[in-house]
């Protein structure tokens, strides 16, 4: 069996706590390896397709394939659970189904997908719009990084050719049905003292990147009454989140990103930059949200005689899974409980095109994308083993 202990140095980080894994750095690279390492001495066949996703195949590959999987990255300081344990489950699933004499009635791989956080390149679930045409390449590849690195040039350093990048329609007719575990992120299980569930649908959300820009200018030399400065307009953005989130039913509102331009503690900053994350039940509550915190971003900026812009990075509306899907899926768990969540998933991307499903297993905190996040062991064992027998009846 292969635990995360196996990786559980791959990406440790030092200075935030937690994991540290971008889509194509060094750590995110290493744990590619290390799948494709795993997947082979399960005789398992491993291709990456053109947007950086691995597939690795049991048997030959298929129209119509049983999907399974999820992905390596990580957000910044983020938990050892979320996409690894997806991943390392699907693998065991193989060995219990391998060790049950049971062999696939259907094309069947696990996957990886890329920079599903969008850690490094700002939008997540990457590898999955593209496949499925949700970002168009172009978009895509003009992504960079905090370095200045751009996707296209992330993805040559890793061997990958980015003119292969966009909408694959062959990979798409692949997918027949897509299965993913996942830790759940929040406490929607242990609430119900039980150990795993299945997803019943994604909050609406996306990210938008509010541009506030002021004047630059020397922190002691400048009077109060002469500032333009970003900074306070920004503090302004943040409050406006938190009212904005609390009045709107259902709604979050986060700032978690915030960037001043240059960045030192003597400097009124020329510009700062951060990033929104909206999220609420459907279309018209995440924009009526984003439209409040916008009239308020603008009305401080003018306050402090700053510019402000907003712009929308990525968004997807309100996934609900395919429900004959979630009830077989259910039914051969023998009845799970159903749950919607609020952290969005590939399988959310994939569900517009293909039936997919998701198991979630318990999480005793509820806490996510943080160090603390957890699950225990025996109920990670669940999970592969309730995995394991819904891909076998999806595959028989
Ligand atoms: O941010 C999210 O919801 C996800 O985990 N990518
Ligand atoms: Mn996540
Ligand atoms: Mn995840
Ligand atoms: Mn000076």
């Amino acid at each position: 069996m292969t635990g995360l202990g196996d990786i559980a140095a791959v990406g440790a980080d030092l200075r935030r706590g937690g994991f540290s894994r971008h889509g194509y750095d060094r750590a995110e690279l290493e744990l590619r390896e290390w799948f494709t390492a795993e997947a082979g001495r399960r005789g398992l066949d491993v291709e990456c397709d053109g947007n950086g996703n691995l597939w690795a195949w049991w048997g030959a590959p298929g129209d119509g394939a049983v999907i399974t999987g999820s992905h390596l990255d990580s957000v910044p300081g983020g938990g050892a659970f979320d996409g690894p344990l997806g991943v390392v489950s699907a693998l065991e699933a193989v060995d219990v189904l391998r060790a049950k004499g049971f062999t696939p009635g259907k094309p069947f791989a696990v996957v990886v997908f890329a920079e599903e956080e969008g850690g490094r390149f700002g939008v997540a679930c990457l590898g999955s719009r593209l496949l499925t045409g949700a970002i168009t390449p172009e978009a895509a590849l003009r992504l960079s990084d905090s370095d200045g690195v751009t996707l296209a040039e992330a993805m040559r350093a890793a061997g990958l050719d980015p003119a292969r990048v966009g909408p694959d329609q062959r990979a798409l007719r692949r997918i027949g049905t897509f299965v993913e575990l996942h830790v759940e992120q929040g406490r929607g299980l242990v609430d119900l003292g039980a150990l795993v569930g299945v997803a019943r649908s994604i909050l609406a959300h996306g990210r938008w990147r509010v541009t506030v820009t002021g004047e630059g200018n020397h922190a002691g030399a400048t009077l109060m009454v002469d500032r333009r400065d970003p900074m306070v307009a920004a503090a302004q953005v943040v409050l406006a989140a938190r009212r904005a989130g609390s009045a709107v039913e259902g709604a979050r509102a986060t700032v978690g990103r915030l960037v001043p331009n240059p960045g030192g503690t003597n400097v009124i900053p020329s510009s700062v930059d951060l990033w929104l994350d909206a999220r609420a039940d459907d279309d018209a509550r995440t924009r009526a949200v984003v439209a409040e915190i916008t009239a308020a971003a603008q009305a401080a900026a003018a306050d402090e005689g700053c510019a402000v812009t907003v712009t929308e990075e990525s968004y997807g509306d309100t996934v609900v899974f395919d429900a004959a899907l979630r009830d077989s899926v259910a039914g051969v768990l023998g009845g799970v409980p159903a749950l919607p969540t609020g952290a969005g998933h590939d399988a959310g991307i994939l569900a517009a095109h293909v039936p997919t499903a998701m198991l979630f297993v318990r999480n005793p905190t509820g806490i996510s994308h943080a160090p603390a996040e957890f699950a225990e062991p025996d109920d990670c064992a669940a999970g592969t083993r309730a995995l394991a027998d819904v891909l076998e009846e999806l595959a028989r």
